[in-house]
């Protein structure tokens, strides 16, 4: 099989996979969700990328959005709710070899997975996280989520959600050792695109937050920035994620920012006044803990041995 390259060159593949190699069982959503426009560009970068099926692995909470590792056709793992994060962390410590995919919610993540998302971010292993936040507990029908804007209707809440809704941007910007936070939305493809093949691309834990249309139950949380696109404000710089003009004519709120700036990042990300689309901040040095964790994996048994045994005569006398 054959692909063409950037230079228009050929590359010659031993193994080539089609979008069908990265799909598993046939999607459920409700119609018009977003979370299928997540899903087929997940499949199109591991595509582009020609990731061998058998070497990703899709981990996942509890939610309408957890359920993606079974519509892949790579590993997958389908956790409990809230810890998406720690058994992809457990993964990848053992298998730095995969590339690790995480799906969680906004409940999932923000809520009853708030620990592992701090300690996850610390750790900076390498993996994408995308965060599905349609601002409601979508699978259980309608609970407040804490991305709920204030005065949204929720069967929790049946009078409006009293408190103003948690800012995921800015607590995941203020953990120790961030290094990749972006923020997009499932309706716009190109954008959607590049910002996940950014994530795949970067080494250390990528944190996407995809804002995600959900009809059924929150459609007025994503109604309004449909229709007024003047809402958000698109993150460009040559360090940021690449975006043609077909973007830059739908958002045309534009502000140029350098993703090393933290200080930036974090001006941008507390203006609640504008939803920042693009990449708010990237440390590509940031340590990354799976390569710390996993000095030493290539030795054999008997050299671990020899190596602790060395250890323990130290302390004899
Ligand atoms: C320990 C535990 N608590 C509660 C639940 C019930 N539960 C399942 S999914 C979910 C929330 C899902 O919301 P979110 O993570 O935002 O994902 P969405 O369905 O919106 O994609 C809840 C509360 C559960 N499965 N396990
Ligand atoms: S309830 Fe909402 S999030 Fe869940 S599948 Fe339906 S549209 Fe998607």
């Amino acid at each position: 099989m054959f692909g063409l390259k950037a230079d228009w060159s050929l590359d010659v593949f031993e193994r080539y996979f089609t979008l069908g190699d990265y799909a598993g069982g046939e999607a459920r959503w409700c119609p018009g969700c977003g979370d299928f426009a997540v899903l087929n560009t997940v499949h199109r970068v591991l595509r582009d990328a020609q990731l061998p099926p058998e070497q990703t692995v899709a981990v996942s909470g509890i939610g309408c959005s957890s359920r993606l590792p079974h519509y892949m056709g790579t590993y997958g793992f389908h956790g409990l709710h809230g810890r998406a994060l720690p058994l992809a962390n457990g993964i990848k410590s053992r298998r730095p070899d995969l590339d690790v995919w995480v799906a969680t919610g906004d409940g999932d993540c923000f809520s009853i997975g708030a620990g592992p998302w701090i300690h996850s971010i610390r750790y900076n292993m390498d993996m994408v996280v995308l965060v599905f936040d349609n601002a409601i507990y979508g699978l259980t029908k309608k609970q407040t989520s804490p991305t709920s804007p204030e005065g949204m209707l929720t069967n929790t809440h049946p009078y409006g959600a009293p408190l103003p809704a948690l800012n995921p941007l800015t607590v995941t910007l203020g953990i120790t050792n961030v290094s990749f936070v972006a923020q997009v939305v499932d309706w716009n493809p190109p954008l959607l695109y590049e910002t996940i093949k950014a994530a795949h691309q970067h080494k250390g834990t990528s944190f996407v937050r995809v804002i995600q249309r959900c009809p059924v139950f929150s459609q007025d949380f994503c109604k309004p920035m449909q229709e007024h696109p003047e809402q958000m404000l698109l993150l460009t710089h040559e360090n940021g994620i690449p975006m043609d003009d077909s973007v830059k004519r739908v958002f045309k709120e534009q502000h140029e920012h350098d993703p090393s700036d933290w200080v930036g990042a974090m001006a941008i990300a507390r203006d609640e006044s504008r939803i920042p689309l693009g990449l708010l901040y990237h440390d590509p040095d940031a340590p990354v803990y799976d390569v710390l964790s996993s000095a030493g994996r290539e030795k054999t048994n008997e050299e671990k041995l020899a190596a602790i045994n060395a250890a323990l005569d130290s302390f004899a006398i």
